[in-house]
């Protein structure tokens, strides 16, 4: 395992950015919060881990791949558009869809998260899906259900909101649906807090930590 020291210690091209301040789109995004912040719900360990050795080891590899190409510089959201579905590029599409979902998912959860939606996003569920508590259940059953590694999102898509899973790196960038909010359902995700029981960290998630301002942010037009 990865000692706590291992974490501290600049790792590859995007720590060096970062330190340097020189922000590349291949740089660890800052966290917007402490890695304490989310606990008991989810550890600073676990942060720590999922950024520090997770996160920066797929935003590295994307550095490494485009180095030379014609991705070269382009964000993490263009190369997975640019690489989704083409047999040559599946390894860049991996690391870079894994490196945007990864800064989607923290943006996604805030400390005292969870509670009463805010009065746009309500307006939009109940009409998608009936009620709050109904796109609560159906979050739960998209995060717990997916079998294996993945994602849970709510998307919008137009005028209407869906929950999807994706496998792996699936992304929605890739199905022309703007991503409102997702849980990483991958097993580092929770292993160390909860162990096999992803069903109390989603319930965690949901209850304490989601970011529904995130989601209201995220918001486009109907059109
Ligand atoms: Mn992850």
């Amino acid at each position: 395992m990865y000692s706590e020291l291992d974490l501290k210690k600049p790792a590859g091209a995007a720590a060096t950015a970062e330190k340097a301040g020189d922000r590349t789109p291949y740089a660890l995004p800052a966290l917007p919060y402490s890695e304490a912040a989310l606990e008991p719900v989810i550890s600073a360990r676990t942060v720590a881990l999922h950024r520090g050795m997770h996160q920066r080891g797929y935003l590295d590899k994307v550095a490494k791949l485009v180095t030379g190409t014609r991705f070269a510089g382009l964000s993490l959201e263009d190369i997975v558009r640019a690489t989704a579905g083409v047999d040559a590029h599946t390894a860049l599409f991996n690391n870079a869809a894994q490196a945007w979902n990864h800064a989607f998912y923290w943006r996604s959860l805030t400390p005292n998260g969870g509670g009463p939606l805010p009065a746009p996003l309500a307006a939009r569920v109940d009409a998608s899906f009936g009620s709050a508590e109904a796109l609560r259940k159906a979050l739960s059953a998209a995060a717990v259900g997916q079998f294996g590694s993945g994602w849970a999102w709510l998307v919008q898509d137009g005028g209407t909101l869906h929950v999807l899973a994706t496998s792996n790196a699936g992304t929605p960038l890739t199905e022309r649906l703007r991503p409102l909010l997702v849980i990483d359902v991958w097993e580092h995700a929770y292993y160390l807090d909860v162990q096999n029981r992803r069903a109390a960290y989603v319930d965690g998630v949901l209850d304490k930590l989601i970011n529904w301002q995130f989601a209201v942010d995220n918001l486009g037009s109907q059109h």
